[in-house]
């Protein structure tokens, strides 16, 4: 018999004596006590196992004989009640109910001690929903002397089409954090689809797709991304999952962010040597100018050494990501601040796909703040534009957005 969630069977149930407890008989009514216990009778009449001797026809008959549920959403509960009617012609003693099966339960408590000729009780089936596919249990009913065993099988209920998203790193990292999402423990899901909210102008995509159970996604973009997930089932219905809000904080004293749309480039995302425009951050050290071999942090010069010459020393600038196809981003980072005035400028180094003119946006975040942002500054090929100074030791910020502008600038090693 299979009974849907939350259905009831109900029954006349009278209390005749004392309780039977499911939790002090279990052990007592245990095969190690050398009881010889007699299997399973569902009834009347049969005369079950006659190893060890004919126990006779079952005294009790359990209604429903077997117990299954439909769909329980996870975290939700259902309950069946079962009936035990003494079927012989004498009293009846029960001397305890037990149950196996993850998230299965029992609740016995009201049930009596023992049930006269013909005389019926219920006792109740509960199932909490903790996994998409519930494991099969079975309560066992023991009584009379020597002892038999009532057995009800019990048979498991799926959790339904469920969706369910995490993401491995938590809620907050840093920037470039390949962030691992895990859509594979929805239930009853056949096909996936995730989504992103970003930040303004990233162009982060999921890896291998956004179809994939269990994408990576790296967060190259300070700021705030939202991942939806939809799970479809084989019937086409549909499931979201809670929406994952992670937020990406830069660690360093001086992060500094370059990205840039070019509407020419019909796809920003692609890449390969002539894929987009190649747009590059550069930071001046104070007094430096722009390609110093040494006071210019860029591309080309990627980590050099500023400040003291110890390499344990973390005053160096460092190029953490390059992007050569268009869009970026780009980032630089600094732990330490001399005194004096930083430059930071956006080079339109090189146009391989004649795309034209591109927009750049530049973020500067102080102690993981954002404190300066250019936006959309319009650049040509080979234009330079100076778009934030850092202030030494104090990490203020100022500078204009790319009001002047140097055309025509090429790196020394063109
Ligand atoms: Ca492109
Ligand atoms: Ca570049
Ligand atoms: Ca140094
Ligand atoms: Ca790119």
């Amino acid at each position: 018999m299979v009974v849907a969630a939350g259905c009831v069977v109900d029954v006349e149930a009278r209390r005749l004596g004392g309780v039977a407890d499911a939790e002090d008989t279990a052990s007592a009514a245990s095969d190690a006590s050398g009881d010889t216990i007699a299997p399973e009778v569902h009834l009347p009449g049969d005369p079950g196992s006659a190893l060890g001797g004919d126990p006779g026809p079952a005294a009790l008959v359990a209604t429903p004989a077997d117990v299954g549920l439909d769909v329980v959403p996870l975290g939700q509960s259902a309950s069946v009640a079962v009936t035990l009617a003494n079927v012989s012609t004498e009293a009846v003693a029960v001397s305890g109910v037990t149950v196996t099966g993850d998230g299965w339960d029992v609740d016995a408590v009201g049930l009596p001690a023992a049930l006269g000729p013909g005389e019926a009780a219920a006792f109740t089936v509960s199932y909490r929903s903790r996994a998409c596919a519930a494991p099969d249990g079975a309560v066992t009913v023991r009584y009379g002397a020597p002892p038999r065993a009532l057995t009800i099988p019990l048979r498991g209920a799926g959790a339904g089409l469920v969706a369910r998203a995490r993401v491995v790193e938590g809620d907050e990292v840093i920037p470039q954090t390949a962030l691992h999402l895990v859509g594979s423990e929805s239930c009853g899901a056949t096909a996936y689809a995730w989504e992103v909210d970003q930040p303004a102008g990233s162009l982060g995509t999921f890896l291998p797709a956004a179809t994939a159970p269990d994408p990576t996604f790296e967060t190259n973009v300070a700021g705030t991304y939202v991942f939806r997930l939809v799970a479809t089932d084989a019937a086409g219905a549909r499931a979201e999952a809670a929406p994952l809000t992670v937020v990406v904080t830069p660690d360093e004293l001086v992060h500094i962010e370059l990205l840039w749309r070019t509407p020419g480039d019909p796809d920003e995302t692609d890449t390969g040597p002539a894929a987009g425009a190649d747009l590059d951050l550069h930071l001046l050290r104070p007094g430096a100018d722009w390609f110093d071999p040494v006071g210019d942090a860029y591309w080309h010069n990627p980590t050099p050494d500023w400040g003291a010459i110890d390499p344990l020393v973390e005053d160096d600038p460092r190029l953490e990501r390059d992007d050569r196809d268009g869009a970026g981003p780009e980032n630089l980072n600094l732990n330490a601040l001399e005194t004096g005035d930083y430059r930071v400028g956006v080079h339109y180094w090189r146009d391989p796909g004649g795309f034209g003119t591109s927009y750049a946006t530049v973020r500067v975040y102080v102690a993981g703040t954002l404190v300066h942002e250019c936006r959309d500054v319009a650049l040509e090929a080979h234009d330079l534009a100076e778009v934030a100074v850092i202030h030494g030791p104090s990490g203020a910020v100022g500078g204009d957005c790319g009001e002047s502008v140097l055309h025509e600038v090429y790196a020394p090693l063109e």
